[in-house]
C-alpha cells in the first residue's frame, strides 16, 4: 500500500508551484526512485517535480519516520491533481517488492539511489551492505528488464570505487575499492554494465564524486563538523571527535549533482560519466573553513577519536568530469567555500532552535549528536 510522510499537514513544496504540464493526450514522465527519502532522494524529487514528472518513491519500513527530507514536497494523495510524489513501501532485499512497484507503476525513469552508504558502517555489517548495494542492485535490474515496457535506469556509481588509484580519476581510471560498501559499488557498476551489453537496457553509471548539503547525513564528515561548529558557536558543545585530518575529497553540492543524474538519462545512448567539481581539499581544509566562518578555531575543538579511523583509508580523491562537461553540458555551480557557507548558516539555525528547547528545559544538550 501507499505509505504516509510523518507529517502529513505540509502541504507544498516545488511539487504544487507552476511546473510543465503534459500536452493533450500526453501522460506526464514517470520516475521511480529508490532511496527516495535520503539526501540525493529529496533533491532528486524536487528537481523531477519542478520538471513536471510523477514520482515515486520506494522507502522501507521503519520503526520512526524516515521521511523528514521529503516532508516539504507532500501532498494528501487524495488531491489527485497536486500530489505528484507517491511513496511505496518496498526494500532493495525484497526482489518481489521491486517487481512489483516497477510493473504496476510502468516508469519512463527509474534512479537506483538506495544503499546502506556509510563507508565505516560498510566495514561493521559488510554483509548486509553488498546485499542492499550489490545483489539489491541486481534485484531491481531484474525487475527492469523484466517489465512489459522498457524503462531507463541510472545506478548510483561512487568515486570511493576508485579507491587507491591515484587522483585524477575519469572513467578511464581502473577500480580499486578499499571497503565493503565500496567492493559492492563496484559490483553494481558491472551489473549495470552487463544488462545494458547483455539485454540492451537504457542503463547508466553516475559515478558521484562526494556531494554534501544541509541535508547531508549527520555521521558524514562535513555535515559532523558543520553540525558541530554550529552547537559550538551557540554554546551546546565545546569539542568534536573526529578521525582522519589528511584524507582529501572532492566535494561538490548534491542540488547540482542530482542534475546530472536526470542529464544521463536524456542522452541518445546510454553510458557511464564521472561527476565532480575537480578541486580537492582535505577534511583539515574543511575544518579551517568551517570554523573561520564563524571566528573560531578548530584547534581549540577538535580532538582525534582513533575509534573513527577505517581499516583501510581512501586518501585522494579528486575527478576528472570532463565527458560530463562535454556530453551532458554539466557543470557545478556552488563551489568549495559556498558549500561550506550554505552548511553552516542552516546549522547555525539549527543549532538555535535547539538552543530554545534546550534552555527551556525541554531537551538535554548533551544528549544531541
Ligand atoms: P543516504 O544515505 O542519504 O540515503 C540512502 C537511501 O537509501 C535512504 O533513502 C535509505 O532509506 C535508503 N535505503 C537504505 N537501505 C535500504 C534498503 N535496504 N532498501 C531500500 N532503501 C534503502 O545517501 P545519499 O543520498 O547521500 O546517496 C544516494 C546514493 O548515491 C547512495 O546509493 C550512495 O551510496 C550513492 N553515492 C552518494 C554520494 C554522496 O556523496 N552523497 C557519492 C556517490 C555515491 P532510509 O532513509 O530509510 O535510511
Ligand atoms: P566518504 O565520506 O567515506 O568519502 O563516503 P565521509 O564523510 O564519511 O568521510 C570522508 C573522509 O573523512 C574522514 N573522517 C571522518 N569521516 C566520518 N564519517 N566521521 C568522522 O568522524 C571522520 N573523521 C575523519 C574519513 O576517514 C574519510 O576519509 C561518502 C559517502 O556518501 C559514500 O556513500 C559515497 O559513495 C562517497 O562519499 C563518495
Amino acid at each position: 500500500g501507499e505509505a504516509q510522510p510523518a507529517s502529513s499537514q505540509i502541504q507544498m513544496g516545488s511539487g504544487g508551484g507552476e511546473v510543465p504540464r503534459p500536452m493533450p493526450g500526453e501522460r506526464r514522465k514517470v520516475a521511480l526512485i529508490t532511496g527516495i527519502t535520503g539526501q540525493d532522494g529529496s533533491y532528486l524529487t524536487e528537481f523531477l517535480l519542478g520538471n513536471g514528472y510523477e514520482v515515486h518513491g520506494l522507502i522501507r519500513r521503519s520503526s520512526n519516520f524516515n521521511t523528514a527530507r521529503l516532508d516539504h514536497l507532500y501532498v494528501d494523495p487524495h488531491n489527485a491533481v497536486k500530489a505528484r510524489m507517491k511513496l511505496h513501501y518496498a526494500d532493495l532485499s525484497d526482489a518481489s517488492s521491486l517487481r512489483r512497484w516497477v510493473d504496476a507503476l510502468l516508469p519512463d525513469e527509474v534512479y537506483n539511489l538506495a544503499a546502506q552508504s556509510h563507508v565505516a558502517v560498510s566495514f561493521e555489517i559488510p554483509d548486509y551492505t553488498a546485499d542492499v548495494v550489490a545483489t539489491g542492485a541486481l534485484r531491481l535490474l531484474e525487475a527492469v528488464r523484466c517489465a512489459t515496457k522498457p524503462a531507463r535506469y541510472y545506478q548510483a556509481g561512487s568515486s570511493e570505487m576508485f579507491g587507491s588509484t591515484p587522483p585524477p580519476q575519469s572513467e578511464a581510471s581502473p577500480f580499486h575499492p578499499r571497503s565493503p560498501y565500496a567492493a559492492a559499488k563496484v559490483a553494481a557498476h558491472w551489473y549495470t554494465v552487463n544488462y545494458r551489453e547483455a539485454y540492451g537496457l537504457f542503463a547508466c553509471n553516475g559515478i558521484l564524486f562526494n556531494h554534501e548539503s544541509p541535508r547531508r547525513g549527520e555521521n558524514f564528515v562535513t555535515r559532523k563538523i558543520t553540525r558541530a561548529v554550529g552547537r559550538i558557536r551557540l554554546g551546546l558543545q565545546t569539542k568534536v571527535f573526529l578521525g582522519n585530518l589528511s584524507a582529501a575529497r572532492d566535494w561538490g553540492f548534491a542540488g547540482d549533482y542530482v542534475e546530472a543524474m536526470w542529464m544521463m538519462l536524456q542522452q541518445e545512448e546510454p553510458g557511464d560519466y564521472v561527476v565532480a567539481t575537480e578541486e580537492s581539499h582535505t577534511v583539515e581544509e574543511f575544518l579551517q573553513a568551517a570554523f573561520s566562518y564563524v571566528g573560531l578555531d578548530w584547534k581549540d575543538h577538535v580532538v582525534i577519536d582513533p575509534r573513527y579511523f577505517r581499516p583501510a583509508e581512501v586518501d585522494s580523491l579528486k575527478g576528472d568530469s570532463t565527458k560530463a562537461r562535454r556530453a551532458l553540458g554539466w557543470k557545478p555551480k556552488v563551489g568549495f567555500q559556498d558549500l561550506v557557507k550554505m552548511m553552516v548558516d542552516h546549522d547555525i539555525e539549527t543549532a538555535k532552535r535547539e538552543k530554545v528547547l534546550v534552555d527551556a528545559g525541554y531537551i538535554d544538550a548533551q544528549q544531541q549528536p
